[in-house]
């Protein structure tokens, strides 16, 4: 049986980060998880790229762009859309959800859905760097190991 598992290795890997303004005081912590995931597996500093969006809704444009653009290995998204704060919360999470999606799908980088949905502000807190850690962080993990199969893949395609 032939096994592709992606490791967890992040030297010489180029990550893309799209966060949103939007809700910072949750996002900014994030994007910090997810820069201490990837620094820590051994991703260079000069190899992340960080582009802040308004909202969760610009997400996929900046993501499509950084993947087409060829500058990344992987794209984390990240963003908090919180129920109190909208209407239209639904729409808002929807589409940042399947935009992101779309991404990864139609140009094969691994775009990563962190998108966090909630109920308010403290269930969002609580998933960025509080009681049920950083998804930042879990962004970080799941985007090295996405890059390592893609490239396992293509590698295996010949
Ligand atoms: N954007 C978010 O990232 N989170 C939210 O909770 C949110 N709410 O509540 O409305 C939100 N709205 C802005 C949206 O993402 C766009 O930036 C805006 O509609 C302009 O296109």
């Amino acid at each position: 049986m032939n096994v592709i598992r992606g490791a967890l290795e992040g030297a010489g890997r180029r990550v893309g980060i799209v966060a949103a303004r939007f809700n910072e005081v949750v996002t900014s912590k994030l994007v910090g998880g997810a820069v201490e995931g990837l620094t820590r597996h051994g991703v260079a500093p000069d190899d992340i790229l960080l582009v802040w969006v308004p909202g969760a809704f610009e997400i996929p444009l900046a993501a499509r762009a950084l993947a087409e653009g060829g500058r990344a290995d992987a794209v984390i998204c990240l963003g908090a859309v919180i129920r109190g704060d909208t209407a239209h919360f639904e729409l808002v999470a929807g589409e940042a959800a399947r935009g992101i999606a779309d991404v990864g799908r139609d140009t094969r980088v691994p775009c990563i859905f962190e998108v966090l949905a909630t109920e308010d502000l403290a269930q969002a807190e609580a998933r960025a760097g509080g009681a049920h850690g950083n998804k930042g962080w879990d962004a970080a993990e799941a985007a090295l190991e996405m890059a390592g199969v893609m490239a396992a893949l293509a590698e295996e395609a010949g």
